[in-house]
């Protein structure tokens, strides 16, 4: 995108910009970067029951059924999957209420953030 801002350079009272009420409108390239990406992960264990994964992943990655269910069987079959990918407050948030809704149901299901790149 080509955003650029715009800046207005004050000039002290009395100088000529200020007499004759020019105004001088200066280019300044935009230097905002996207922000770090990190994706969240849930780790295979032997105890955690399916169900429950399919609808942790569900309820807190907002995805269907289906894809919820996919999604454990490759946790299930390749030790981990990843569920999303969010900024980094997003996605403390995101391990955080997986981690206590596994806690509150008794499951040792592990979840984790990742930095992207
Ligand atoms: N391996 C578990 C079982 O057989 C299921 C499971 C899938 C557990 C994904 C955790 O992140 C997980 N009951």
């Amino acid at each position: 995108m080509d955003c650029m801002a715009i800046s207005q350079p004050i000039s002290p009272p009395g100088t000529p910009a200020d007499d004759d009420a020019s105004v001088v409108l200066e280019r300044v390239p935009q230097k905002v970067k996207p922000p770090q990406m990190h994706q969240v992960v849930l780790l295979n264990d032997d105890y955690t029951p399916m169900e429950f994964v399919v609808v942790v992943i569900q309820e807190f990655f907002s995805k269907d059924r289906e894809t919820a269910t996919q999604i454990m069987l490759k946790i299930h079959l390749e030790g981990k999957g990843v569920c999303g990918v969010y900024t980094h407050d997003v996605a403390a948030t995101k391990v955080d209420q997986v981690m206590d809704a596994a806690q509150q149901a008794g499951h040792p299901l592990q979840c984790v953030s990742e930095p992207l790149e």
